[in-house]
C-alpha cells in the first residue's frame, strides 16, 4: 500500500455476515438530476460501495417503489436544525435517505455514510444529523509558482502550474476528495508570502482550471495576495490603500477574477509581517488594506482574511505582546466582509503554546483560529506528532471574555459574540509525495483538522480511532495501542524539544536543536531571547515586573498564570524566570524536573517504537516499515534534542543530571558540531 488512497480506501470489509448485512441496505443508489456536485456525490458511494462490498450498486435516476437502496435529496423541508451545509441520513421507509438543503450538504452525508461503513458501524436505523460550526473550512497551501513549498516536507507542490491550465492532473480530483470527505470547504492555493505572477491573467486562468475541477467538491479557491500587486503588475506608482488609483486596480482585478472564477472565495493577506510590505508602508493601519480589499470584493461573495502574524523588529518588545498591540485598537473598524486570522498561540506554531490573547479581546472582528498542520516545528515528516491534542488543547482554552466557559472555540466558531463569518484555516502539510503527506501517520493531521474545523467537539480519542480504523487496520487489538502512541505522541515530543514552556529553541529551518543561538539580525530570531537561561534560572518573565503580556488576557486567566505557583507546568516558563533550585509541585527541583522531562521524552519514543512493533501483523508491510524506520530516526533524533538541551543548560544551572539518568555520552561540543553539519550550506 502506498498510501496514496488516504483514508479513502474502500478495501473490502472482511466480515462477510456483516458485507452482506450493509449490502442488503445498498442495493442501489438513487439521485435526481445530475448536477457535478450530486453526481460526485454518487460516483464517490458507487466506488466506495463496490469497494467495500465487493458488488456494483446500479445508480438510478429515482427509486421508484424500491427499497433496500440509499436515496441522495436536496431539499428544504424536514430538516429545520441543519444549517446549508448540514447533512441528515435518515433510514426510512427501508431506505436510507441522505438530505441535505444544498447539494454540498448531501455530498458531505454521502462521506458520512461511507464512514459509518468504513469504521463498521451499524447501517439500520440510522438517524443521523451533524451541522458544521464554522463556515469557511480551509487549507492554506504555502506553495510558490517554481513548485517549492515553504515549510512543505512531503516533496513539490500538488499543482503542476506549468501544465496548467490545459492539463488537469488527475490528482486535483482525489485532493478534492479527500478534502470534501472531512467538509474542508476552501483552499488558498498559494504561499502567504506571496507572488504577484497570481493575478496575472495568464495565472487566474491556471487557477480558474483548478477551481473548476474543486468545484464539483464544494470547495471553492482563494489566493493570497502580494499587497504591492498594483505596482508589480500594474504599473501604478503606489499601492497605497487609500489612493483612489489602486482602489480601482483591485476593483478591476477582482472583477476579471469572478469573470474566470464565479465562486471565487477571496484573499489571504500577509502584510507588514517579517518584510511582507502592507497598509503602514503608506502610513496607513491594517484596517485600512482590508477594507480596500473588502471593497473590491463587494459585488461578489467572497470575502478577506487579512493575517494578524505581525511583529516589529523592536530589540525591547516582548513578541508575545505584538499582535494585540497591532489589531486591539482596529477591533470594530474592519469591513463586514474581512475575517482576522489568528495562528493559535501568541509566537508562532510552537509545540506547546499558550492561546493568543487576541481571542476574547476582539467581539467586533470575527476572528479565524490558524493552525500549522505542516510540521515545521513538529520534526518535519519524520517525527510522528499527533496534532489533534494541540488544536483541541487551543480549542477548548477558556478566554473568560465573557465569563467562564468563554473557550476559543466559541470565539471562533461566532457563539461567543455572534460573528457572521467564521472560519478555521490549516497551514497543509500535502505534497506531491505519492503518500501526500510524507509521514504515513500525518496524513492523520489533514484528518484530524478538517474533522476538528467541522466540529470542534469531536475528541482527539475518536478522530484517531476513526482515522486508524478507515487508514491501518481495522483490528481492534492493533487500533488501541497506534490510537494510545498516537495520543500521547505530543506530548512525548514536547517533553524531549520544548518542555515546561520553553519556545523557539532552532534557528535556520527550524530542525536541529541550537538553545544557543545567540546571534541574528534582530534578537527575536534567536533561541536565547526566548528561553532567557542565566545562573539563576530560565524563561521569560511574562508578569508585570517582566513584559507584562499576561495582561493581555482576562483577570480570570491572568490570576491563573501570574503566580508560578498555580501556573500550569505545561505553560511555567511561557510567563516565569523560574530558579533553578525552585522546587515544584512535583516535589522536583526545576532543574531536575527539566531533566526528567528531556530524557522520559527521548525514553518514550522506543514505548512507541514497541506500541508499532505490536501490530506488525495487522498493518500493510510497506506502511508498517515506513513508520518502523521513521521512528528509529525519530530516537535518534529525540536523544539529540536531550543531549543538545541538558548539556547547554548544565553550564548555566551548573547541577549534575539527576543519578537515575544516564549522563549523554557526548559533549557540548560534539552536539554543536553535529548541528553544524545541518546548518552547512
Ligand atoms: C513562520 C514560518 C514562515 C512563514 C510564517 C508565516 O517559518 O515560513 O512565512 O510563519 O506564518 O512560522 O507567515
Amino acid at each position: 500500500d502506498d498510501g496514496y488512497r488516504l483514508w479513502l480506501k474502500y478495501d473490502l470489509i472482511k466480515d462477510a455476515g456483516k458485507r452482506e448485512a450493509y449490502a442488503r441496505s445498498a442495493q442501489f443508489i438513487a439521485v435526481s438530476g445530475n448536477s457535478p456536485v450530486l453526481k460526485a456525490a454518487s460516483d464517490e458511494l458507487k466506488n466506495g460501495l463496490q469497494g467495500l462490498l465487493g458488488k456494483s450498486v446500479p445508480v438510478l435516476a429515482n427509486a421508484g417503489n424500491r427499497t433496500g437502496g440509499i436515496i441522495l435529496a436536496v431539499t428544504n423541508t424536514g430538516l429545520p436544525t441543519l444549517n446549508a451545509e448540514g447533512y441528515q441520513i435518515k433510514s426510512q421507509s427501508n431506505n436510507i435517505v441522505i438530505s441535505g438543503k444544498t447539494e454540498s450538504a448531501v455530498l458531505y452525508g454521502a462521506f458520512a455514510l461511507l464512514r459509518q461503513l468504513q469504521t463498521l458501524q451499524p447501517m439500520a436505523n440510522l438517524a443521523l444529523t451533524s451541522s458544521p460550526k464554522v463556515r469557511y473550512r480551509m487549507l492554506n497551501h504555502w506553495d510558490n509558482p517554481n513548485a517549492t513549498i515553504e515549510r512543505g516536507y512531503a516533496g513539490e507542490s500538488l499543482w503542476k502550474w506549468y501544465e496548467l491550465p490545459e492539463r488537469l492532473d488527475p490528482r486535483y480530483r482525489d485532493y478534492a476528495r479527500a478534502n470534501a470527505s472531512l467538509g474542508i470547504n476552501a483552499t488558498v492555493v498559494n504561499n502567504v508570502n506571496a507572488s504577484s505572477r497570481f493575478l496575472t491573467t495568464e495565472y487566474l486562468h491556471k487557477v480558474a482550471a483548478l477551481a473548476g475541477v474543486f468545484r464539483q467538491y464544494g470547495i471553492r479557491v482563494y489566493l493570497s495576495i502580494y499587497f504591492p500587486a498594483p505596482k508589480t503588475i500594474g504599473g501604478l506608482k503606489t499601492a497605497d490603500p487609500l489612493d483612489p488609483e489602486v482602489r480601482k486596480w483591485w476593483a478591476d482585478k477582482t472583477k476579471e477574477i469572478y469573470s474566470l472564477i464565479p465562486d471565487f472565495g477571496g484573499f489571504l493577506v500577509k502584510a507588514n509581517s517579517e518584510g511582507e510590505p502592507g497598509p503602514q508602508d503608506y502610513g496607513r493601519n491594517h484596517a485600512d488594506g482590508a477594507n480596500m480589499l473588502a471593497e473590491a470584493l463587494k459585488p461578489y461573495d467572497g470575502i478577506v482574511l487579512w493575517r494578524a502574524f505581525v511583529y516589529k523588529a523592536d530589540p525591547k518588545a516582548d513578541r508575545f505582546k505584538a499582535a494585540l498591540e497591532e489589531f486591539g485598537d482596529l477591533d470594530g473598524k474592519f469591513d463586514k466582509k474581512v475575517i482576522v486570522q489568528v495562528k493559535n498561540g501568541p509566537i508562532d506554531f510552537q509545540p506547546r503554546e499558550p492561546f493568543s490573547p487576541l481571542f476574547g479581546k476582539m467581539p467586533k472582528t470575527p476572528l479565524a483560529v490558524e493552525f500549522q498542520i505542516t510540521q515545521e516545528y513538529l520534526g518535519f515528516a519524520t517525527h510522528m506528532v499527533y496534532e489533534a491534542p494541540l488544536f483541541k488543547e487551543c480549542l477548548e482554552s477558556d478566554t473568560y471574555a465573557k465569563g467562564k466557559g468563554t473557550t476559543v472555540a466559541k470565539v471562533v466558531d461566532g457563539s461567543a459574540f455572534g460573528y457572521e463569518l467564521t472560519a478555521m484555516a490549516g497551514v497543509a502539510n500535502t505534497g506531491s509525495d505519492r503518500n501526500w503527506t510524507g509521514h504515513p501517520m500525518a496524513q492523520a493531521n489533514w484528518y484530524a483538522f478538517g474533522r476538528l474545523a467541522w466540529d470542534h467537539t469531536l475528541s482527539s480519542e475518536a478522530i484517531a480511532n476513526e482515522w486508524v480504523t478507515m487508514t491501518l487496520t481495522t483490528e481492534p487489538k492493533a487500533v488501541k495501542p497506534i490510537t494510545d502512541m498516537m495520543l500521547k505522541s505530543r506530548d512525548i515530543y514536547v517533553n524531549y524539544n520544548t518542555p515546561m514552556g520553553l519556545s523557539r529553541p532552532w534557528t535556520g529551518v527550524h530542525f536541529a536543536p541550537e538553545p544557543w543561538q545567540n546571534r541574528s539580525p534582530r534578537p527575536d530570531w534567536t533561541a536565547v531571547y526566548y528561553h532567557r537561561a542565566d545562573s539563576v534560572g530560565i524563561g521569560f518573565d511574562r508578569t508585570a515586573k517582566g513584559s507584562d503580556a499576561l495582561s493581555q488576557y482576562a483577570p480570570a486567566v491572568q490570576q491563573q498564570w501570574n503566580n508560578p505557583e498555580t501556573c500550569p507546568l505545561p505553560y511555567l516558563l511561557w510567563f516565569h524566570h523560574v530558579a533553578w533550585t525552585k522546587k515544584l509541585s512535583t516535589g522536583r527541583s526545576l532543574w531536575d524536573e527539566l531533566c526528567t522531562h528531556f530524557y522520559t521524552g527521548a525514553d518514550s519514543v522506543i514505548w512507541m517504537q514497541k506500541q508499532w512493533n505490536q501490530v506488525k501483523n495487522e498493518i500493510d508491510p510497506e506502511t508498517y516499515t515506513n513508520v518502523a524506520a521513521r521512528l528509529q530516526t525519530q530516537h535518534k533524533e529525540a536523544i539529540w534534542w536531550r543531549d543538545a538541551w541538558v548539556l547547554y543548560l548544565q553550564e548555566y544551572a551548573r547541577q549534575p543530571i539527576p543519578a537515575s539518568y544516564k549522563k549523554p555520552d557526548r559533549t557540548l561540543d560534539d552536539v554543536k558540531k553535529l548541528v553544524d553539519v545541518y546548518l552547512m550550506r
